[in-house]
């Protein structure tokens, strides 16, 4: 069977986020054809987007799935359901758990539901310092090392949380 290295972003910012995190890491681990192979620490920081929201707790992990990009996706919002997640629609506001695909392989999809690689994912410190810790040599999307991305983003109100992994 074919698998593929995919990356993924986990955030959450209602409810008891850490615990949320660690078990949405099982949960992921328990997806069909698929098998969780490194975890990143948990990251505490402040909100992108609106600010009147609680600050998150952030991670990424690497998977080995058999499973294309949009049963992946199928999955991971069960997950999200699960969790209690509500489609609110606001754009960038607080959630119980949020499971984003960063990275799936080598391959691209643009499609109106799904978009790898996961776009402003260049920006954000919440998942180039996590992703960082996991891939220190990763090359990416654009050709260049993540350490460079890294260098380029601004660490401020990230924070490492000491109690995880
Ligand atoms: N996710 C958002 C909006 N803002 N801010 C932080 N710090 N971390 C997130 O994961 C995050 C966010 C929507 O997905
Ligand atoms: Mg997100
Ligand atoms: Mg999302």
């Amino acid at each position: 069977m074919h698998k593929e290295h995919v990356y993924l972003g986990l955030g959450s910012n209602l409810g008891e986020s850490e615990e949320t995190l660690h078990r949405a890491f099982d949960a992921i681990n328990n997806i069909e054809d698929t098998r969780l192979l490194r975890k990143s620490s948990l990251y505490s920081s402040t909100p992108m987007g609106p600010q009147d929201q609680p600050d998150y707790v952030n991670a990424v992990c690497l998977i080995e799935t058999a499973l294309k990009p949009h049963s992946l996706l199928k999955q991971l919002q069960a997950i999200e359901l699960a969790y209690g997640r509500e489609r609110k629609g606001e754009r960038w506001g607080p959630r119980t758990l949020d499971l984003d695909i960063l990275l799936y392989g080598a391959e691209s999809v643009a499609t109106t539901d799904l978009i790898i690689p996961h776009s402003g994912m260049s920006q954000r410190e919440f998942v180039l310092v996590p992703l960082f810790e996991i891939a220190p040599n990763m090359i990416m999307p654009d050709g260049k090392p993540i350490a460079q991305w890294v260098a380029n983003c601004t660490l401020d109100g990230l924070r490492r949380l000491r109690t995880s992994n």
